[in-house]
């Protein structure tokens, strides 16, 4: 049966910038599992009100219903577990700390470089909570959460370190092959990927030829992402 995943759009249903969801679409193709995508708006809380919460991804499989990517995830591998998001046990709490950094740091500064982008590709319908709830969040506007981003994004780049160690000494985060771990950077990367101009990469780094790596995998599933810029 095919899975259903309610998938953050912008004013173009086609947009899918959600770096949450993204990471269920890697983990969905890399098990080789159909998913029917709906489209979902920020404010449109009472599509998901079935979940008993209001954010997405959102996953519908047969009777079951899941939300947070991370539950989601462990939820696939429980349900089918091959191939393999993790591999065993250990591997899975490793993984487990790359999604609590992906959310704890490469998110936060990703948002301080892009955020503004942002504001320009969601649904009109979203605008105003997006500013609104985005601004509390920050404790600044939209255009001040991106200025002076030319400067700031080398820090972020050095804040990539430890992924640039990692991916010298292997082809992917999961070793010999992709894994959840995979998913979680490469679906966070490609928030700015759809939503912005901005190079959050250089080109030369090992992060970026790893990411354009993962674009192709699962039939050019990432690269064939409608993006803003394009
Ligand atoms: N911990 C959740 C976070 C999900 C999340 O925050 N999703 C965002 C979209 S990227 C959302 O639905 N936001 C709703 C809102 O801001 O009101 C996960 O891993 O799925």
């Amino acid at each position: 049966m095919t899975i259903i995943m309610h998938d953050l759009a912008g004013a173009d249903p086609a947009l899918r910038f959600s770096p949450y969801c993204w990471r269920i679409r890697f983990a969905l193709a890399h098990k080789g599992l159909p998913v029917e995508t709906i489209p979902w708006r920020f404010t449109d809380k009472a599509a998901i009100a079935f979940s008993g919460q209001g954010r997405v991804p959102v996953i519908r499989d047969g009777e079951t219903v899941v939300f947070d990517s991370w539950a989601i995830a462990e939820y696939l591998e429980a349900q089918y577990p091959t191939p393999a998001l993790f591999g065993s046990a250990t591997a899975q709490a490793h993984a487990r700390f790359i999604n609590a950094w992906a959310d704890a740091a490469l998110l936060g500064g990703i948002a301080r470089l892009i955020l503004r982008d942002i504001y320009d590709v969601v649904d009109p319908v979203d605008s105003s909570y997006f500013r609104q709830s985005r601004e509390a969040r920050f404790g600044m506007t939209l255009e001040e959460t991106q200025a002076g981003r030319e400067t700031r994004v080398a820090a972020f780049r050095e804040s990539l370190l430890p992924l640039r160690v990692v991916l010298r000494a292997q082809p992917w985060l999961g070793g010999a092959a992709p894994s959840y771990a995979d998913a979680i950077i490469a679906g966070t990367l490609m928030w700015p990927r759809c939503c912005s101009a901005f190079a959050v990469l250089a080109d030369d780094d090992v992060v970026a030829v790893w990411f354009e790596r993962m674009l192709d995998q699962y039939g050019g599933l990432g690269r064939q992402a409608v993006r803003a810029s394009a």
